[in-house]
């Protein structure tokens, strides 16, 4: 018994964040990550989806766990180097489509953390669409793992 109970509580805890939704738009798979282990800012990654006939835009964020939270995308300058900038319009959420927030590309930008962010945790976000309104997400924190831009000695993850 004491097995299913752990696998119980193993499955639980693997188990996806809930789905967030208001109005017609939802929002799946929401995942946060600090920039890296000592980092000051960190970003909110998901897929808007939108389910109604009318197109709609994702136009503000907060967070518990940042000072200010802004819309930003990446844009390569002119010597190829990528650059975040902030999107002041938002992200368009077309009718029966989605939008995509990953890596590299347009995501929620946590500028002043006011905790760090470690595996485990999660983030709250408020999301406000034009139309649908708010949208509270719970975003589970992931540790970087990616290759590109790796600092030197990436440590584990450090505990309390
Ligand atoms: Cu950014």
């Amino acid at each position: 018994m004491s097995l299913k109970t752990t696998l119980a509580a193993s499955l639980i805890a693997l188990a996806p964040a809930l789905p967030a939704a208001a109005g017609d738009i939802a929002v799946e798979g929401a995942y946060a990550r600090a920039s890296s282990m000592m980092a000051q800012s960190g970003a909110a990654f998901m897929t808007l989806v939108n389910s109604g006939g009318a197109d709609d835009r994702l136009i503000a964020a907060a967070s518990d766990a940042a000072d200010r939270v802004e819309l930003h995308t990446h844009v390569s300058d002119a010597n190829g180097v990528m650059q975040m900038i902030e999107v002041k319009e938002g992200f368009p959420v077309p009718a029966h489509g989605r939008h995509e927030l990953r890596r590299g590309g347009d995501h929620v930008m946590l500028l002043g953390l006011t905790r760090s962010l470690t595996e485990g945790d999660s983030v709250h976000l408020t999301l406000t669409f034009e139309k649908a309104g708010t949208v509270e997400v719970e975003a589970p924190v992931e540790v970087v793992r990616q290759p590109m831009g790796g600092q030197m000695g990436a440590r584990p993850a450090m505990g309390n």
